[in-house]
């Protein structure tokens, strides 16, 4: 039985060496990787986002905690495909302008790929005009977009506005996702639709690819 309490609190004390071996330990365990990935890192992680709130935890070391997190999450990447054949539809997806949080959109680009999407993964800090310009150079039907800061969900609206603006609206469907992020919100932004993980993200966006 794994204690994805060590697998947390290792991640919140910043021992990536430990990390790595508490993850690679729960797999030789026959601990499913979804199940460390969700109870362990992502829960792990959710304290670390309330240590910074509350200012126990600064910059740096939530930088640490992140690091620690890509190295745990690469370990897991291979056995988190769900082995099903590939999709058609092209994805395009970023985190947008003036946000820099990778880590959940990371995820979804990656379930996206092992549900065998073709994903186009272009990174933070997207403006829209680079979007609209990705979505055509890629001819993407799908664009994700995703976003961490309550000050960024606005970005959110503009890119849309843009697609809009540069014709594409037919072409693609638009999801969005990110912690503060909402259904309501997707709907009055105008966008397809709105997947709260990574798992529903992938599953949504095969669904309209299919
Ligand atoms: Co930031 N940060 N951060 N941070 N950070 C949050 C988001 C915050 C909630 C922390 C807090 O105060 N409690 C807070 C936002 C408050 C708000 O807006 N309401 C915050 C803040 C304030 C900031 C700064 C402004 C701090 C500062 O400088 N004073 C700054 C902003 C920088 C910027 O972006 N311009 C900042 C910086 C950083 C770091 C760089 C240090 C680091 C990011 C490192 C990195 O990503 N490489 C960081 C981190 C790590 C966090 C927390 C602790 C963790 C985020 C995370 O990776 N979660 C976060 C607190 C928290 O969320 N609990 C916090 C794990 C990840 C798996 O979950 O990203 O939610 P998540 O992704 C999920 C779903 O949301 C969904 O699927 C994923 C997997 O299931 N999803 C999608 C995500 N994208 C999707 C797209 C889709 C669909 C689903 O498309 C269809």
């Amino acid at each position: 039985m794994t204690d994805f309490t060590q697998i947390k609190e290792t991640l919140v004390s910043l021992d990536e060496q430990q990390l790595v071996q508490l993850v690679n330990e729960a797999l030789k365990n026959g601990t499913p990787a979804a199940d460390i990935l969700n109870n362990g890192l992502i829960a792990g992680m959710d304290i670390v986002g309330e240590k910074m709130e509350n200012e126990d935890m600064f910059i740096p070391e939530v930088l640490m905690a992140a690091q620690a997190m890509a190295k745990g999450v690469a370990i897991l990447k291979p056995l988190l495909g769900d082995g099903e054949s590939a999709t058609k539809g092209s994805v395009v997806i970023g985190t947008v302008k003036g946000d820099l949080h990778d880590i959940g959109k990371n995820l979804v680009s990656m379930m996206m790929e092992s549900a065998g999407m073709e994903v186009h993964n272009l990174g933070v800090d997207i403006g829209p005009e680079d979007f609209v310009a990705q979505i055509k150079e890629k001819n993407a039907s799908i664009v994700c977009l995703s976003a961490l800061l309550t000050t960024t969900m606005p970005m959110m609206k503009l890119t849309v506005d843009a697609i809009v603006e540069a014709g594409l609206r037919d072409q693609v469907k638009i999801l969005v996702g990110g912690a503060p992020v909402t259904q309501a919100f997707a709907d009055e932004i105008g966008a397809d639709g709105f997947a709260a993980d990574a798992g529903s993200a992938s599953k949504l966006a095969k669904a309209l690819a299919a």
